[in-house]
């Protein structure tokens, strides 16, 4: 059997009901399929029986993009530029980390997943980056295009992300937040240029990686640049 892999749901709204749809993008589920595991997506719920199951299912979690996370969850309060948020969401996505995490199971954080997985370690976001300290450059991409390139990544060379992609690489960036106060846990694996923190990967734990960065937006080019990032976390979710 494929490695079970997690796939946390994100709430969209629905014009013709009440409740809210649980979705996921494409580019996730073919980026899972593609790097050989088999995705499970998990449906939004507070139910801490059902996330106890759902931890036991998967062999792994992929924690996807999205809207921001409630600065309450980091002791803040909202600046004037935050965005959209979800309290029950962030409860949600925060319980499944730390129950994963319990489990010593692999996890792979992207865009918003990195933002909260550092949360769910006790770390704090710049809630915009006009924020971050220095002139931050533009993380909102303007060039067309999901997999269209941003910016720069300069790489730690002792860490997981070095081994699959080398010293340096370039990504697309569509986020207006970014990692203020790192995580208990944690160390930086890269940086852009401005200083944004662009990738994170858990000190003591078997594979904690996450990228500030879209990886599975590049699943249909054909020389699938970032693939080797979503084989590396499948691999990591078979052993
Ligand atoms: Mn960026």
């Amino acid at each position: 059997m494929k490695p079970k892999i997690g796939v946390l749901a994100h709430p969209a709204v629905n014009e013709h009901a009440y409740l809210l749809n649980h979705t996921i993008g494409g580019d996730y589920i073919l980026s899972l399929i593609e790097a050989g595991g088999l995705p499970v997506i998990i449906p939004i719920t507070n139910d801490k029986e059902l996330l106890k199951q759902y931890t036991d299912l998967c062999d792994g979690l992929l924690v996807p993009g999205g809207i921001d996370v409630n600065p309450i969850c980091y002791g803040e309060n909202p600046d004037s530029l935050i965005g959209d948020t979800n309290m029950s969401f962030d409860c949600f996505e925060l319980d499944m980390i730390k129950m994963i995490m319990e489990q010593g199971k692999p996890v792979l954080g992207i865009c918003r997943g990195i933002q909260i997985i550092n949360v769910a370690l006790g770390g704090t976001l710049y809630q915009d980056m006009a924020l971050q300290p220095g002139n931050a450059f533009r993380h909102v991409q303007k060039e067309q295009g999901r997999p269209g390139i941003s910016h720069k990544v300069e790489i730690e060379k002792d860490s997981l992300l070095h081994q699959v992609f080398g010293d340096e690489l370039y990504v697309n960036s569509f986020h207006h937040q970014a990692i203020k106060d790192l995580g208990e846990g944690l160390k930086i694996t890269a940086k852009a240029a401005d200083g944004t923190v662009e990738a994170v990967e858990g000190t003591d734990y078997p594979y904690l990686t996450a990228v500030q960065w879209h990886p599975e937006n590049f699943i249909l080019l054909p020389e699938k640049p970032m693939l080797p990032l979503f084989v590396s976390f499948i691999e990591a979710c078979g052993k």
